[in-house]
């Protein structure tokens, strides 16, 4: 029972991931555990494109189910040591632990290739998605979370402005 209620506590209830109070607690263990051993981290903030239009013209309903598949693909294409989240309604993050910025770069493409070549079936249509994603990574001066995601953030601000579906490092 209390097993159950901590998981509740900790996980999205549509996608089943983690979701942001638990991606930032296990984030700050892990950024504590790197300022003793010096082993880098990467950081990728994901977010759908154009999400609104795929809402609007299918659904919110249809669109729960592009999220959940979302969270699915993006499950299955980490290792299971790292971390993942739903951070806010269409967005996600991951921190890959021990991964340098040429492994990440690799990752984050794999993962957008991934999701580009998704698609969900409704009765009337086939809806396909993509995401852009911002890289960064762990720097020795790093004292929080909050200012590697924040370098995460302004990469997905370029990464969208340069045309989306598309990986940017910051
Ligand atoms: P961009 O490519 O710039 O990211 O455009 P966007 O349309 O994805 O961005 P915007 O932030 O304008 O829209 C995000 C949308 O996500 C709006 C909101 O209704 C939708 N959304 C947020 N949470 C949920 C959810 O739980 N379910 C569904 N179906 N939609 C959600
Ligand atoms: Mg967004
Ligand atoms: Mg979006």
């Amino acid at each position: 029972m209390e097993e159950d209620l901590r998981t509740l506590a900790f996980t999205d209830s549509l996608t089943g991931v983690n979701n942001r109070r638990r991606f930032f607690e296990l984030a700050n263990k892990e950024l504590e555990r790197t300022k003793r051993n010096g082993r880098p981290f990467c950081f990728l903030t994901l977010d759908i494109d154009h999400f609104k239009t795929i809402n609007d013209s299918h659904g919110h309903d249809q669109g729960d189910i592009v999220l959940t598949k979302l969270a699915a693909c993006c499950l299955q294409e980490l290792r299971c040591s790292d971390i993942f989240g739903r951070i806010g309604g269409e967005e996600f993050s991951a921190i890959l632990i021990e991964t340098d910025t040429e492994t990440a770069q690799i990752v984050a493409e794999r993962l957008r290739k991934r999701i580009a070549a998704e698609s969900i079936q409704t009765d009337d249509a086939r809806i396909a998605f993509t995401i852009s994603i911002g890289l960064s990574h762990w720097q020795g001066n790093d004292d929080t979370i909050d200012s590697i995601m924040q370098r995460a953030d302004k990469a997905l601000y370029t990464a969208k402005n340069l045309g989306r579906n598309r990986v940017e490092n910051g």
